[in-house]
């Protein structure tokens, strides 16, 4: 697992050298820019479950064969199941925003996990729509300006975003 300043000292030691101006300065930012990156977390973590919720109950309505007899999240342990994997993979998206890196998401959840799914027989590209729906409304709610200072996140929200396209990706 690393984070932002551990992937860049780890490349800079496997070639030998010292970590150049430009890493130093994308470091600086990283750091200008924390309280947007705790606040984004902050308000991911403590939305969670209506986060995870509203995406499953949008993912059923539009594909109600998941629930319906013969479905892969038909009866309540299937259907807790699915909404536990999605809460699963917004919890690391939360840790992957945090450390400013992908790997703990990788290594921790995404490693693998299609091929979890082609033995469970759960259909991974209805994975994938329910991950596609929790970056719909953790961008929303990241993006909410009421109650926080203003200021240019959009590239702190397009990092968040490609953490949610990454999980989508790896089981689709
Ligand atoms: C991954 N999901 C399931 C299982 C595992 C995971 C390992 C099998 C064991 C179990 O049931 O608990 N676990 C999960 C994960 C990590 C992990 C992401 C990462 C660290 O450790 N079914 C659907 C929807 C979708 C779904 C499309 C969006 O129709 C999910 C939710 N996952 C689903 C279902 C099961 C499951 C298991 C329904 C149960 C399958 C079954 O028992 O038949």
């Amino acid at each position: 697992m690393l984070d932002a300043f551990a992937k860049v000292v780890s490349q800079a030691d496997t070639r030998g050298e010292y970590l150049s101006e430009n890493q130093v300065n994308a470091l600086i930012a990283f750091v200008k820019d924390g309280n947007k990156r705790v606040d984004v977390v902050n308000r991911l973590s403590s939305n969670s479950s209506a986060i995870v919720t509203d995406a499953a109950r949008s993912l059923f309505s539009e594909q109600p064969v998941l629930v319906a007899p013969g479905g892969n999240a038909y009866t309540n342990r299937r259907a807790a199941a699915c909404l536990r994997d999605l809460e699963i993979i917004l919890r690391y998206v939360t840790y992957a925003t945090f450390t400013g890196d992908a790997s703990i998401l990788d290594d921790r959840a995404l490693n693998g996990l299609r091929e979890t799914y082609v033995a469970l027989g759960v259909p991974g590209a209805s994975v994938a729509a329910g991950i596609l729906k929790l970056k719909d409304a953790s961008l929303a709610l990241a993006a909410d300006p009421n109650g926080i200072t203003r200021g240019d996140c959009s590239s702190l929200l397009a990092e968040v975003a490609s953490y949610f396209d990454r999980s989508a990706a790896a089981v689709s």
